[in-house]
């Protein structure tokens, strides 16, 4: 069973800025946790710079303004500075939960999303409706998620990168319609992306040690080398977080 209680959590974004504010927070969280509705509360913030050392950047267009929001991750919970004006932070996730925000349930607007590692699952909190998420297994341990446009240039599909095969699987979160490709090999960084304007990413992946981009359907790009980080956008609004823990 899970503890509630209350604590003041004072947040330092930067030097110049401090905030103080209550929030409602879990105790420890058991081996089932997972996010409930009411995790996805919003909470008024105001306030200058944004984010500290340690976060995580997961800029996208939150408010659907058409305009990339600042947004950092800290502890699971989300720091969003909306382009609209005013800002929030919302509880959503774990620790170690990987953050891939996109617009999964097709309503045009980003949905927070994490994926669990240790239980493969992904925890999406709906925009149109947050107070039924979805919630998908998809993937095994070792796999690298990464929010593809595989099945429809208009939402989001869990996708996973199986670096032991060079497979990639995905899911449509909304058809149930799976599909699995191989493209790559171990080491490789999965940067699923657009290169041919048909609004569907492609297989991507990134090899550091000959700074060489594979696409599925393009072929070979050098640009790059070893340590670099690949970055690409897998829309106009979100640039994917790149994670190799
Ligand atoms: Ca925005
Ligand atoms: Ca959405």
């Amino acid at each position: 069973m899970r503890t509630t209680f209350s604590v003041y959590l004072i947040l330092i974004l930067c030097c110049s800025c401090v905030f103080a504010q209550e929030y409602i927070m879990d105790g420890p969280r058991s081996s089932s946790y997972v996010p409930s509705a009411s995790e996805g509360q919003v909470t008024a913030l105001t306030g200058g710079n944004w984010g500290t050392t340690g976060d995580i950047p997961v800029p996208a267009d939150y408010d659907n303004d058409g305009k990339t929001d600042l947004a950092v991750i800290r502890y699971g919970y989300w720091y969003i500075r909306y382009s609209s004006g005013g800002s929030g932070v919302i509880q959503w996730g774990d620790l170690d939960d990987i953050p891939l925000p996109a617009d999964y349930d097709n309503d045009g607007i980003v949905d927070l999303a994490v994926f669990r590692r240790s239980y493969s699952t992904w925890y999406i909190r709906k925009s149109s409706n947050p107070a039924a998420n979805i919630t998908v297994s998809w993937g095994q341990n070792g796999d690298i998620p990464t929010a593809t446009n595989r099945f429809s240039s208009a939402y989001a599909t869990a996708s996973v990168f199986r670096p032991s095969t060079g497979m990639w699987y995905h899911y449509n979160q909304l058809t149930s319609a799976k599909l699995g490709t191989q493209w790559g090999t171990n080491g490789d960084m999965p940067v699923p992306y657009d290169q041919t304007a048909s609004g569907l990413s492609q297989e991507v992946v990134f090899r550091p040690q000959s700074g060489s981009w594979y696409n599925k359907v393009l072929g070979t790009i050098f640009w790059g080398g070893l340590g670099d980080k690949p970055r690409a956008r897998r829309s106009h609004s979100i640039i994917l977080p790149i994670f190799q823990k």
